[in-house]
């Protein structure tokens, strides 16, 4: 059975006008000593793709797909497994990314939802196994449900902290079945609405807690994936602990939780904290926690996760410029936890919606390797630190000097001649890649 009427997307080249080829994206092509299939990992993100029909908090759905047709629930998931795995097969994804929540619906009781996950997962193990494509992580939902509604390893119920346990537990494992590269932890309701009622040192404990059972277990039943953090400043609570890299970091250091944990950076989350999707990316270089990439993009003017398509040139090349300089993705990859607009109804959308983004990071990634393999950005910042590598500036970095001394140098020296940043030399040469690069 076939889901889509679409045929399979291939590379046509920058010239070609037909929208269902892609322009930039050349899998085979090879950047920077990696072909560009492994240098993007791309993923599919199954909630976005397969389960959102066009809801917003105004109006009902607006997209009716054709493996939503039956009543049956757990039909509807089977069908999704293979409507999911075509449409990967026919854009030539390579990975997807899954919530447990997105690929079997919720039961009665935690049993039978497991029971449930254990059939769809099997199928999903089949269709891996068929196509070669593999999962890039997985997650649980703990923040959907009604039980979630003070929290999940925030909550002050000691239940349902037990009842986010299990179900990390289960997704885990799940994630390991499936041979999954990562596993996620995205905090949705994992913050606060006010300090009125709210004890943030005891929540952040208990967060902590969870998060070293999970080390634990994942030690336990040897998951040899990365355990990443998905920072987010708020939506859908209005103080999220994980507000951005900075604070993530700053909670994981302080838990002793840092040598376990990297960190999985969204565009939109970003924007949310008033962060450049590149700020957040070059924090985690600089730290060595960069780890996993959610690729789409917000609207400056709306204050919300819009979870759009990637489109905008400038983000993907400065984002594909902090992670090749971070030596690219290992275990991490680019997945597009974006979704079509509710005007973009119809089927076709989903395959224009993908190869947009892909094109736009594909184009993103060849500008960067321009620019880092010209030396255009590295060199002048080299140049501009260099009265570090000489004289007061070499003694102060390599720690020979203190305040009495740099007084004494300064009282003699003055504080010497500063020099243009020429942030619009470099800004008209960046323009200058993205159109010129080959
Ligand atoms: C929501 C998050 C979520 C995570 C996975 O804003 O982006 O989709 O990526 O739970
Ligand atoms: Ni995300
Ligand atoms: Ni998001």
């Amino acid at each position: 059975m076939s889901y889509f009427q679409t045929p399979a997307i291939a590379y046509e080249g920058p010239k070609s006008k037909n929208p269902f080829s892609f322009k930039y994206y050349n899998p085979k092509e090879i950047v920077m000593g990696k072909t560009m299939a492994e240098q993007c990992r791309f993923a599919m993100s199954y909630w976005h793709t397969l389960t959102y029909m066009g809801n917003d908090p105004f109006g009902a759905a607006t997209m009716y797909r054709p493996w939503d047709q039956t009543a049956d629930v757990m039909e509807k998931a089977f069908h999704r497994v293979h409507a999911a795995f075509e449409l990967m097969e026919k854009l030539q994804i390579p990975f997807f990314c899954f919530h447990d929540a997105d690929i079997a619906p919720r039961a009665a009781t935690l049993k039978e939802t497991n029971e449930r996950l254990d059939l769809v997962v099997d199928v999903m193990e089949e269709e891996m196994e068929r196509t070669g494509i593999r999962c890039l992580w997985g997650t649980t939902n703990a923040f959907g449900d009604d039980r979630f509604v003070h929290g999940a390893g925030t909550s002050c119920n000691a239940d349902v902290f037990a009842y986010a346990a299990a179900q990390i537990k289960k997704a885990m494992e799940l994630t390991r079945q499936l041979g999954g590269a990562n596993y996620v932890f995205w905090g949705g309701r994992e913050g606060y609405e006010t300090l009125l009622n709210t004890d943030t040192a005891f929540e952040l404990d208990n967060l902590a807690r969870l998060l070293w059972m999970a080390v634990d277990y994942a030690r336990e039943i040897d998951f040899r994936g990365q355990l990443l953090i998905e920072p987010k400043p708020k939506e859908p609570t209005k103080h999220q602990y994980d507000f951005d890299a900075a604070a993530v970091l700053a909670f994981l250091r302080k838990y002793d939780l840092l040598e376990h944990f990297k960190l999985n950076i969204e565009a939109n989350h970003a924007t949310l904290a008033q962060h450049t999707f590149q700020h957040e990316l070059n924090l985690c270089r600089i730290n060595g926690v960069l780890g996993s990439v959610d690729a789409n993009q917000g609207d400056p003017m709306l204050g919300w996760d819009t979870d759009q398509f990637p489109t905008n040139l400038y983000d993907t090349t400065l984002a594909m410029y902090e992670i090749l300089l971070d030596g690219g993705f290992t275990k991490g990859g680019l997945n597009f936890d974006a979704k079509v607009r509710r005007g973009s109804f119809e089927e076709e959308d989903l395959f224009l919606a993908y190869i947009a983004g892909m094109d736009t990071f594909a184009r993103g990634l060849k500008v960067a390797a321009a620019l880092l393999t010209d030396g255009v950005l590295e060199d002048f910042k080299k140049e501009r630190y260099q009265s570090y590598n000489i004289g007061i500036g070499r003694q102060i970095v390599e720690g020979r000097v203190g305040l009495r001394e740099l007084e004494a140098y300064a009282l003699e020296h003055g504080s010497g001649k500063n020099r243009s940043g020429r942030q619009e030399m470099l800004e008209m040469l960046l323009n200058q890649y993205i159109i010129e690069t080959a």
